[in-house]
């Protein structure tokens, strides 16, 4: 069976245990990370020699980094919407997945690490830059969803599973948020979905 090793309250852990709710495949979660440990362990740094979470073991294959796990997942498991052949509609979910990894991601981070881990600048000045970034990012995205279902297309797809963690974790922030109705509505499908709520659904620590 298909191995998994994080916790569950990283957005990076959840990107690849949505994929594998919403395809349906069966798997093992291996707690790892922050208090659990097992991350600054040499078995698991022969793994991942980044240390840190998620790392997956497919019948033996192993892989880290969460967006590449997820289109992993999609390329073997996927059908239909979920990782269409078409390899602009593929290009477009790299897009917006790396669009998370280098632009959502950090700015919303400035905000999380301070006011929720307490950790790093915690100034007003410091939180309402990172709140500033991400409205404007946060914008993009919602003109983007202003003409499609979702953000792989008419489809539920892989790019969904991407993003959703780090976009739950900016709406329970507690920070003033901009009304963007398009990525409301598409956040509103995303948790109207059972694999949504089992894994994204967990408190923000
Ligand atoms: N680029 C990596 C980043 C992985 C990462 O930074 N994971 C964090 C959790 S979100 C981690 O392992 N932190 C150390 C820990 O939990 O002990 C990915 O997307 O997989």
């Amino acid at each position: 069976m298909l191995k998994i090793w994080g916790r569950t309250n990283s957005i990076n852990v959840q990107k690849p245990l949505l994929a594998l709710e919403e395809l349906g495949i069966a798997y093992e979660r291996i707690d790892a990370g922050l208090h659990f440990g097992v991350n600054n362990t040499p078995e698991y740094q022969a793994m991942n020699p980044n240390a840190v979470v998620p790392t997956i073991n497919d019948d033996g294959f192993i892989l880290w980094e969460s967006n590449a796990c997820v289109r992993y997942l999609a390329r073997k498991y996927g059908k239909g919407g979920f990782w269409p052949a078409d390899i602009r509609a593929q290009a477009n979910q790299d897009r917006w997945m790396d669009w998370q990894q280098t632009t959502l991601l950090a700015p919303i981070n400035a905000i999380f690490a301070p006011m929720i881990r307490n950790i790093g600048d915690k100034s007003p000045q410091a939180i309402e830059a990172g709140r500033k970034k991400t409205e404007g990012n946060l914008a993009a995205l919602d003109t983007w969803l202003a003409s499609r279902k979702w953000i792989g297309g008419d489809e539920f797809s892989a790019v969904e599973c991407v993003l959703g963690p780090t976009i739950h974790r900016w709406y329970h922030l507690p920070v003033e948020r901009a009304k963007h109705a398009h990525l409301e509505r598409w956040f509103d499908q995303l948790m109207s979905r059972p694999a949504a709520q089992k894994i994204i659904l967990t408190p923000i620590t």
